[in-house]
């Protein structure tokens, strides 16, 4: 497999154990069963208000061009190249909702506090209105369920969500062909405003976080803030080499398989803050440039 050339971040002491993170992932699912929100009375905090719920963007269905080569964008990297033959590939992705925003440490601070989830001092360090960072890829996944769980139970819940989630929709990490389309809209772009770096529209080449939404960006692909730079975003796809499919993403993953991380971080160049640029990291990680961002998204025939 090509090395990720964005990224690749793992852990100092040896891989995060295969079995390690899907027992996270079980402990996951049984926090947020065992809290479920609504459950606990009239006065119990229900952990949301209507502002700590995403604002969620409708990604209509349809086809978008995905991966690039040097001959379509000079700063493409090689693992960013569809096949041998292509330097781009066609996929088609159904309509999905992609958070406007990354989630911030207040989100994820009312994710903690609801669920008692063990999680790294330093998730929750940084102005409530910044991006939560150290955060791994099993603590944005505890998230995500924790915060499907809330929809469906929280009186707060705006009904139009409420409906989805009633008809089987669940927030999980966007994949990784959600996350490009999302960035990238149906016109090929390099960056999610256009074709040139555009240091007032995104947090890159700078020294730290700022709060979410701070760089304004009219003309981005859905009106989606951040997704270049500020913090790299987990999605929900292994590390693997193109064609992307996500119809082996369970299949031959290695021990110490990485997950796919986009965007590029605050101190980021041009290059790394491209819509097609991918990052890969160990599911454990927890770093200072490392966040998420949540999608709603059919939940697979057979899934919760
Ligand atoms: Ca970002
Ligand atoms: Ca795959």
């Amino acid at each position: 497999m090509p090395a990720p050339v964005g990224v690749a971040v793992r852990k100092g002491a040896g891989f995060f154990p295969f079995p390690a993170w899907v027992a996270a992932l079980a402990m996951a699912a049984s926090a947020c069963s065992s809290q479920a929100i609504g459950e606990r009375g009239a006065t119990a905090d229900p952990g949301l208000t209507s502002e700590t719920f995403p604002d969620f963007v409708e990604i209509p269905a349809g086809p978008f061009v995905m991966g690039a080569d040097q001959a379509h964008d000079p700063m493409a990297f090689e693992n960013e190249r569809w096949s041998p033959a292509s330097g781009e590939g066609t996929v088609d992705v159904p309509a999905f909702y992609l958070a406007r925003h990354e989630v911030t440490v207040d989100q994820f601070s009312a994710f903690v506090r609801a669920t008692s989830w063990p999680v790294d001092a330093r998730a929750l360090a940084a102005p409530p209105a910044h991006p939560v960072t150290f955060v791994s890829w099993p603590d944005a996944l505890a998230y995500c369920r924790w915060m499907s769980n809330s929809i469906e139970h929280s009186p707060t819940t705006p009904p139009r969500l409420r409906e989805l989630r009633r008809a089987g929709w669940r927030v999980m990490l966007p994949s990784e062909a959600e996350w490009e389309k999302a960035a990238r809209g149906t016109d090929r772009r390099r960056y999610p405003w256009g074709n040139e770096p555009q240091r007032s529209r995104a947090n890159y080449e700078g020294t730290g976080t700022v709060p979410v939404g701070q760089f304004g960006c009219s003309e981005c692909s859905h009106g989606l803030l951040d997704m270049s730079g500020n913090v790299w975003e987990w999605t929900s796809s292994p590390y693997q080499p193109y064609p992307y499919d996500p119809s082996d993403d369970a299949a031959n993953l290695e021990a110490d398989a990485l997950w796919v991380i986009r965007g590029g971080h605050y101190g980021d160049g041009p290059r790394l803050v491209r819509t097609t640029t991918r990052g890969a990291a160990d599911p454990g990680a927890r770093r200072a440039f490392i966040g998420f961002r949540v999608a709603l998204s059919q939940a697979p025939a057979g899934a919760k």
